[in-house]
Parts: C-alpha cells; sequence; structure tokens
C-alpha cells in the first residue's frame, strides 16, 4: 500500500497521473473503533469500512426506495420539510426520484437500519458531545440515485464541502460528519466519490474558496477515487472537499445509489413539515 499524502493547499503529487491508483486501508465497523481506524480519520478525514450492509439488507433497501419513490410520483410530493425532492429520467425515459430527502421518515425499513448500533462506534470521530445519526435534522437520511443518460439530470456532483451549508444558514460550523452506505459496486473507472484526504484539517478560507463548490467537476491531483462494493459504509468529515465523479459510461452500467446520514453533534435542530426551503438548495440545479 502506497501511504497517503496531505492534501496541503500548494501540495503537488509527483504521482500525478497515478494518483487515481494509489491505494488505501478498508477496515470493518464493529462496536467501537480501533486505534488504528481513529489515527487514519484524523490524519485524511475519512474512513471506508467493507460489508457493513449484506446483499440482501441492500435489496430491503432499494425495494423500500422504489416504493418511496412509486409513493410521491403517484401524490406529487415535491419537498419533505421544506427540502426539494430531485426527479429525473432513467435509462428507459420513465420519471424516477435521483435524490430523496428524509427518507428513514418514509419508510419503516430504511428507519429500521438507522437504528443499527454499530453508528455509535462513529460518534468519537465528532470530537462532541450528544453524538447522535441525524434522520430528522439537515436532509435526514438521503438516497442519491445516479444514472448516465443523455441529458440526464443527476450523473455527477461537483466539488464540495458538506459543512458550507451551516455558514448559509450564518451559523457556526457544527460538528458533522457524513456516512455512506453504498448500494452499488462502483470502481474508479466508472466515476463515483472523490475525495481530498487531509481537507478537513484545512483553514476556513480553503473550506470555502480552495474551489467553486458545485461548479468545479474536473479532476484534482491530490484527489483520490473511493472504489466500492455493495454494502460498503464511507465516513467522510463534513469540511473535507470531496465529488461524484461522472461515469464515461452511458446507460445502465452507469447506475449509481448511495445513500448518506449525517452523524451531528451540539444541539438537536430537527425539521418539520413547517421548515423552510434552506438557501444552499439553489446549488441543487448545478448538479446535473
Ligand atoms: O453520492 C455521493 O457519494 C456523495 C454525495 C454528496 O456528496 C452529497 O450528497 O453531499
Ligand atoms: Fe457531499
Amino acid at each position: 500500500m502506497l501511504p497517503l499524502r496531505d492534501a496541503g493547499p500548494g501540495w503537488f503529487s509527483p504521482f500525478y497521473a497515478m494518483s487515481l491508483f494509489v491505494d488505501y486501508p478498508r477496515f470493518t465497523l464493529a462496536a467501537a473503533l480501533t486505534p488504528e481506524q481513529q489515527d487514519f480519520f484524523d490524519r485524511y478525514g475519512f474512513l471506508h469500512f467493507r460489508q457493513f450492509a449484506t446483499p440482501a439488507q441492500v435489496q430491503d433497501i432499494l425495494q423500500a426506495t422504489q416504493e418511496i419513490q412509486h409513493n410521491w410520483l403517484a401524490a406529487g410530493v415535491e419537498k419533505v420539510n421544506g427540502v426539494p425532492i430531485k426527479y429525473g429520467h432513467d435509462v428507459d425515459g420513465t420519471r424516477i426520484v435521483q435524490r430523496f430527502p428524509f427518507a428513514s421518515q418514509q419508510h419503516p425499513a430504511l428507519h429500521r437500519l438507522l437504528q443499527d448500533p454499530r453508528y455509535h462506534a462513529l460518534f468519537p470521530l465528532l470530537e462532541a458531545a450528544n453524538g447522535r445519526v441525524g434522520a430528522d435534522e439537515k436532509d435526514g437520511l438521503v438516497v442519491n440515485h445516479y444514472v448516465n443518460v443523455p441529458g440526464s439530470e443527476f450523473s455527477q456532483m461537483g466539488w464540495h464541502t458538506d459543512s458550507l451549508r451551516d455558514i448559509f444558514y450564518g451559523k457556526r460550523i457544527g460538528p458533522m460528519l457524513n456516512v455512506g452506505l453504498h448500494l452499488d459496486g462502483i470502481s474508479a473507472a466508472n466515476g463515483g466519490l472523490r475525495v481530498i484526504p487531509g481537507t478537513h484539517r484545512q483553514g476556513l478560507r480553503q473550506m470555502l474558496f480552495r474551489k467553486k463548490h458545485f461548479k468545479d467537476v474536473g479532476y484534482d491531483p491530490n484527489e483520490l477515487a473511493i472504489e466500492t462494493e455493495v454494502g460498503d459504509l464511507t465516513v467522510h468529515d463534513g469540511r473535507m472537499w470531496h465529488r461524484v465523479a461522472q461515469s464515461p459510461i452511458v446507460g445502465e452500467a452507469s447506475r449509481r445509489r448511495v445513500m448518506y446520514v449525517p452523524i451531528l453533534g451540539g444541539k438537536y435542530q430537527p425539521k418539520t413539515a413547517e421548515s423552510p426551503t434552506p438557501f444552499y438548495l439553489k446549488f441543487l440545479h448545478l448538479v446535473k
């Protein structure tokens, strides 16, 4: 395994062309993190666990999202707790949901999934009191469904930090981890998640201006490709720069489904049906 390097502002990789292939450890999540896992996160800002969910659990999750999609399409639902649902089209032209906010409030199978005690093992990474799974806060459990079709509405996501959202609310950046459960196996050659290791420790200026939030979509020499198998879990610090690369493949093989839930510390701030639409979602149209 090649060691990862910290990505300081001016850092230049001698492995420029190779950096997609830099390897990093995949761990297993148990009831408590190991010191090695804790150290890796402190240094690089992310962790990757294999086989968090079984193939049968992943099938149940996919089934649940289809049921939610069916209900929302039938009822013409536009928002949940003020957060817009993103609709698009599948390979065969049918209308689908591509970003489901607050999904665990919509289906008992997804609600049950968030009761898994292994999430608690991640709370110490927050370095904050009152750690919890944010099922009713931020955008709740979000399911993303990417597919690259001609005129696609959702096939990639530009560079961003999740913590920028706090700044839009005029708040201090709250402690936040974003936890992804990967429902498709994606190799680096098929697009997928890219992170810039170490950027969780950057200053506020770098967090705000290192790139143009959501507009910049290109390759970065310091990026690392997160290659997933079905059922993998990833965790990244909310301050870390990341993006979703578009699959170079068009059609069925480009399909990528992943669900994210925030792990939060500090004050509990649930959203309700009366919650206003957050300002940061004006960026949602940039995601195509
Ligand atoms: O789809 C992914 O893996 C990442 C999505 C993401 O970064 C986000 O929704 O904020
Ligand atoms: Fe993100």
